[in-house]
């Protein structure tokens, strides 16, 4: 039997004593206990009849638990889809009805909401503590558990990212994709089982997932596993860690914080960055601060990682570094596709192992962004400077990212569209101290029409999770448009900056 995910990340662990998961109050959970736990869970499944390709939907807070869920999904071949614990009721309900998982694993308080979109699904509660109905399931079950085979394309996971135009699309990554980016990022920023990794990001997103839990698990290195990012409890355990992966958030928020000095990481070997531009200015203040240089790379859920900043050799501010080993970038014309000459702007583009299978049952939307050459267009804009480094110089998708978090502009307005009285509204991210970036809202109203901003966010808020909440809404008489029609969202983002 193999499995080549499961086999170096965790299977291989099954006898070690050595600390895997550091928790709060002392406690530890060791590799050989984790690879066990996910085995007992495995069995669950196996009871319940899940086969093979059979999805998991996880929505749960994040507990030791909740990460050997997806150990055991892996183990047994099952397609983990992870959710965002922010979700609404509503939002869950597209993803479920779409993925068709066989298996829905929630908090307790939430199970009589999910009850009603099951579709059919079973449905399991996990709690923040780690009690609820499936560990209790667990607890019967035995350690032991065979191992299911599983090759490059076989389906690990299948993550929700937000369409510029319509529906949520669900992003395929194989046992492959995870792999070879998982063994690509522990070489280059060489990870080693005497690492300890701060993990305060969060379990459902390929950043804390992918990026920190297989770079760790597969270099039998431990993680002092936060259940939230909190600036206080993380710089109590700053000295037990030696690297940490952050949004940027992350890193402001620590430069806030006065007791984060030089002394207090001197002994860090590592801190990288992800998930949103990290402003050149941060890059300098922590430097400044701690006279480490935070190593940026950048990545995609489609993707995983593509480019990183070198370990060894100059981190430049306001780049992603360079390809990752196996990845290959190419800057394109936006409109032909054609590749243009190092040094112009363009669309990124890349190819590589890392690279995803396509949408969950959307063919349509996977040929517009994979071409048949393998190359992945990512909607994000770049140059290529003349030593090599890749500079991300925008974006063309409308995309806000706010605290490392995707914000669909479109999902937002066209719930601002449905309310009565609404003509058409635009919405957009303005520059933010802390989360990078804000959403902002204007609306504009059908003619006699009175519309009221704090009764316009209490019709569209309950139907979007907390982070996708419009933090200002502009009552206007019309949107700029250009002699096209669009709508000019970067002269909004002039008009509207700063954002309070
Ligand atoms: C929380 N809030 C937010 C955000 N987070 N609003 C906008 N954007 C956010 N990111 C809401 C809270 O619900 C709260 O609402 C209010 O804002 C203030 O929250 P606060 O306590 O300050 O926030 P927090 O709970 O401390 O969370 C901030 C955070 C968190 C730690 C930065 O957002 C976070 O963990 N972000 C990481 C996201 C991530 O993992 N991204 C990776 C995606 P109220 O006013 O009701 O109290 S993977 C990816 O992007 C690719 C693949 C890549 O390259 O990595
Ligand atoms: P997601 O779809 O949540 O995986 O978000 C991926 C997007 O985050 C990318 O397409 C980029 O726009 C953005 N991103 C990730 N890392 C970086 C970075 N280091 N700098 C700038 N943008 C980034």
């Amino acid at each position: 039997m193999s499995n080549i995910l499961f086999d170096p990340l965790f299977g291989r662990h099954a006898n070690s004593t050595a600390p895997f998961l550091l928790l709060e109050g002392a406690r530890r959970i060791d590799y050989c206990d984790f690879v066990a736990l996910s085995a007992q869970l495995a069995n669950v499944f196996a009871d319940l009849g899940l086969v093979k390709g059979d999805r998991v939907a996880l929505q749960v807070a994040k507990t030791p638990e909740a990460l050997a869920v997806y150990a055991a999904c892996l183990r047994s071949g099952l397609v983990l889809l992870p959710l965002n614990t922010a979700y609404t009721t509503s939002e869950l309900d597209y993803f479920l009805s779409d993925a068709e998982p066989r298996l829905v694993i929630c908090d307790a308080a939430d199970a009589d909401a999910m009850t009603g979109i099951l579709n059919g699904a079973e449905l399991h509660t996990l709690n923040a503590d780690g009690s609820g109905s499936l560990s209790a399931a667990a607890a019967a079950m035995p350690t032991t558990h065979d191992v299911v085979d599983c090759a490059e394309g076989d389906l690990a996971a299948i993550l929700y990212t937000s369409g510029t135009t319509g529906r949520s699309k669900g992003a395929m990554l194989s046992h492959a994709n995870l792999l070879s980016n998982a063994t690509a990022l522990a070489d280059l920023w060489q990870f080693t089982d005497g690492d300890v990794l701060l993990h305060a990001l969060p379990i459902f997103h390929t950043h804390g997932l992918f990026v920190a839990v297989n770079v760790s698990a597969l270099s039998g290195a431990a993680m002092l596993f936060h259940p939230t990012f909190n600036a206080e409890k993380l710089l109590a355990d700053l000295p037990r860690a030696t690297t940490l992966m952050g949004v940027p958030t992350f890193y402001t928020r620590l430069l806030s914080e006065a007791s984060f000095t030089r002394e207090a990481t001197a002994h860090m070997r590592l801190f990288v960055s992800g998930s949103a531009p990290l402003l050149a200015d941060t890059h300098t203040a922590f430097e400044a601060r701690t006279g480490h240089r935070i190593l940026e790379r950048y990545g995609m859920t489609e993707t995983n990682m593509n480019a990183s900043n070198p370990y060894m050799g100059e981190r430049r501010p306001g780049t992603v570094g360079f390809p990752l080993p196996g990845v290959e970038i190419r800057i394109t014309d936006p409109t032909t596709g054609a590749a243009l000459a190092q040094g112009e702007t363009g669309m990124i583009e890349v190819r590589g192992p890392n690279v995803f299978g396509g949408y969950w049952r959307m063919p349509e939307k996977t040929a517009e962004e994979l071409r048949e050459t393998g190359f992945f267009i990512t909607g994000d804009l770049g140059q290529i400077d003349p030593d090599g480094y890749l500079m991300i110089v925008g974006r063309q998708k409308d995309l806000i990212i706010s605290g490392g978090y995707n914000i669909y502009p479109k999902e937002i307005e066209v719930l601002l569209d449905a309310v009565p009285g609404v003509r058409e509204s635009a919405v957009f991210g303005v520059p933010h101290a802390d989360f990078g970036e804000a959403t902002i809202g204007v609306v504009v109203p059908e003619a006699g029409c009175a519309l009221d901003p704090a009764a316009l966010l209490s019709e569209i808020t309950p139907h979007l999770a907390r982070f996708k909440h419009p933090r200002r809404i502009e009552i206007v008489a019309d949107l700029p448009r250009n002699t096209m029609g669009k709508v000019q969202k970067n002269v909004l983002r002039k008009t509207y900056t700063p954002a309070t």
